[in-house]
C-alpha cells in the first residue's frame, strides 16, 4: 500500500460561465493550463484554468457535444458529439504577428509581405537601394503609428 503525502487540498471556487446549455465533460489539457468544455449548445470552450477567462469557442458539431479528450502531448483535443462524428483540434503554437510568412522568424521575407500590401515589389519603399530603417518608418507611416 501507498501512502500519498499531497497535503491536505485547499479547494478554490471558481465559476465558469458562458455555455449556453448544459455542460457534458470537461477535460484539462495535459499542461494544467487550458479546461476544455464540452455542451448541450454544440460548442466547445477553451478556458484559462488559472483566471477562469474564456478564450476561445470551438464550433463545428452541429449536436450535442459529448465527451472530450486531449492528445498526451497537448497538441490536439478529440471531441465526441451525438452528431455522429468525433472532431480533431489542433493547436498551433501562438505566432509573431509580425511573421506574416509563418516561418518562425521575424525577416526581410516579411517586410516583402508588408511592402506588397502598399502595391511595393520591394522593402525598400523609399528606393535608396537598401532596405533599412527609413523603410521601417514609411511602413509605420502607413499604419498610422
Ligand atoms: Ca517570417
Ligand atoms: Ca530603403
Amino acid at each position: 500500500m501507498w501512502k500519498l503525502t499531497v497535503g491536505e487540498p485547499t479547494p478554490r471556487s471558481l465559476t465558469l460561465q458562458g455555455h449556453e446549455a448544459y455542460v457534458q465533460a470537461v477535460a484539462f489539457s495535459p499542461d494544467g493550463t487550458t479546461l476544455a468544455s464540452a455542451s448541450g449548445d454544440e460548442t466547445i470552450r477553451l478556458w484559462n484554468v488559472h483566471s477562469g477567462e474564456h478564450y476561445k469557442t470551438l464550433y463545428g458539431h452541429r449536436n450535442d457535444v459529448t465527451s472530450l479528450a486531449f492528445s498526451p502531448d497537448g497538441t490536439t483535443l478529440a471531441s465526441a458529439s451525438t452528431d455522429h462524428t468525433i472532431l480533431l483540434w489542433e493547436f498551433e503554437p501562438p505566432q509573431n504577428p509580425w511573421d506574416l510568412n509563418g516561418d518562425g522568424l521575424v525577416n526581410i521575407q516579411d517586410l516583402t509581405l508588408i511592402a506588397s500590401r502598399f502595391g511595393q515589389d520591394t522593402p525598400d519603399l523609399n528606393g535608396d537601394g537598401i532596405v533599412n530603417i527609413l523603410d521601417l518608418v514609411l511602413i509605420a507611416n502607413h499604419l498610422g503609428k
